[in-house]
């Protein structure tokens, strides 16, 4: 015989005062046991309370935005005397059935008493959703909000619903998944293999400082995004060394040391001013060349903490003297961990000099959006071919990586045999 019963919130753990942010029946509908009421959110989890009993629903009492705690009354039903099988098992008690809850993993101390309705956990298998996938409202924002289809999420819940965790697990596999395999038009990688490097000898594990984990990131999303191209050239620097020995003496009193960077700062610049797509980036939308007017140039700057690029403002207007002054103080700066982020930024253009070093070449990674760099090599004496004998000369190696979405290889050649031709000559600084 049909009787009129309260639905009541059940036990929800030690949650008070709980959100309802979704109703799912309206008076006259009928329902099963075990459909879906409404839905409650707190900070921590969002469940949906479902119904105890089969029947019709004769009153509403509650709204979306009501707070709840156990026991506030959901609805009044007109009972077939159907009772859930959670409900069955217990005495007729006149609450909902359990929650059926969609908890953060993290938060097991918050979570609700163990109830009588199976709860998801990641060991259930999952249940395919068939692409219309069973899940709350806040379920489907959180996923959103990850940038999750909801339809292509299995869910572990009861009856197929898609659970937090359940979208948790479908980002972590999507971010894991090896893809060497996949086909497709992305970027297809293999996973790096974990390897317990201990097993073949004594090792240390050692934290990267946090200049290298910027940097790393920096490099990474630079190196895989920006098809790099690295033109390797010479230039003779002969008679710039012997002027820049002079200066050296002039300056010494002065305590200034001008290294052939100073040089090449203004060499860029030079070069620079005549193919302009080099001092360039490209805007967000990747279809404009925004060109810069400005001469702004980045200084890689090696520090015990790793990698820093601070920026010379206004090349173009500064001596060598004066900026061999800046150099030398931006990369005391660096060294000393005294460099403001404002200092590495605006940059039009960027040079790697490891000539102090030694090596013969290498290929920089573009320090985006800027669209290339200059590396510098140590400069050797080689003997070169001139008026049909061979002279010893001082050669520069430089290695110039670029954007080849923006340049293209001619104009690198180009840009380097100019760049060569300033170095050689350092009177056409002036022109
Ligand atoms: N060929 C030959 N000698 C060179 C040279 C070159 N290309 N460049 C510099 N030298 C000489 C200098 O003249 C100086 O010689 P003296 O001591 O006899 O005068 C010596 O090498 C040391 O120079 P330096 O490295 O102190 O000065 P710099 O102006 O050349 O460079 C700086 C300054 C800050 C760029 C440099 O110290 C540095 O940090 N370089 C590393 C940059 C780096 O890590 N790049 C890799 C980034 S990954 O792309």
């Amino acid at each position: 015989m049909a009787e009129i019963k309260q639905v009541l919130v059940p036990d929800i753990g030690d949650y008070k005062d709980v959100s309802i942010i979704e109703v799912m029946v309206k008076v006259g509908d009928t329902i099963q046991a075990e459909d879906n009421l409404v839905t409650l959110e707190t900070d921590k989890a969002a469940m949906d309370v479902p119904s105890p009993y089969a029947g019709v629903v004769k009153e509403m009492k509650l709204r979306v935005g009501d707070k709840v705690s156990q026991g506030s009354l959901i609805l009044l039903l007109e009972s077939s005397g159907e009772a859930s099988v959670a409900q069955a098992s217990k005495l007729a008690a006149p609450a909902a059935a359990a929650p059926v809850m969609a908890a953060t993993p993290a938060s097991p101390a918050v979570a609700p008493k163990p109830v009588e309705m199976p709860v998801a956990t990641s060991t259930v298998q999952p249940v395919s959703t068939g692409g219309k996938a069973h899940a709350s409202p806040a379920i489907r924002r959180f996923a959103r909000e990850l940038g999750v289809q909801i339809g292509q999420v299995k869910g572990s819940g009861v009856k197929g619903r898609v659970t937090k965790e359940d979208v948790q697990l479908f980002v972590k596999a999507a971010l894991t998944q090896p893809r060497g395999a996949a086909g497709g038009n992305g970027l297809q990688v293999l996973a790096m293999p974990v390897v317990d490097f201990a097993k073949f000898g004594a090792i240390e594990s050692r934290p990267l400082s946090r200049i290298k984990k910027i940097a790393g990131a920096n490099l990474h999303r630079n190196w895989v995004t920006i098809p790099h191209v690295t033109q390797f050239d010479e230039a003779d620097i002969t008679d710039m060394e012997a002027f820049r020995k002079e200066l050296n003496v002039e300056y010494a009193k002065q305590n200034i040391k001008i290294t052939p960077l100073a040089f090449l700062l203004k060499a860029t610049v030079t070069a620079l001013q005549n193919f302009p797509e080099f001092n360039a980036s490209l805007d967000s939308s990747g279809e404009n060349l925004v060109l810069k007017k400005y001469f702004h140039i980045g200084v890689a700057v090696d520090t015990p903490d790793g990698l820093m690029v601070p920026v010379l403002r206004d090349v173009d207007k500064k001596g060598l003297v004066q900026l061999a002054k800046e150099l030398g103080e931006v990369s005391a700066k660096a060294r000393d961990k005294k460099l403001p982020a404002t200092d590495m930024q605006g940059g039009c253009f960027s040079i790697s000099s490891l000539g102090g070093i030694g090596g013969t070449s290498f290929t920089p990674i573009i320090n985006a959006p800027e669209v290339a760099i200059l590396g510098v090599s140590r400069a050797i004496i080689k003997p070169m071919h001139q008026d049909e004998t061979f002279v010893a000369r001082l050669m520069l190696p430089l290695s110039l990586s670029y954007d080849h979405r923006v340049i293209d290889g001619a104009a690198a050649a180009r840009f380097t045999v100019y760049l060569a031709q300033v170095l050689a000559d350092t009177r056409r600084l002036a022109l």
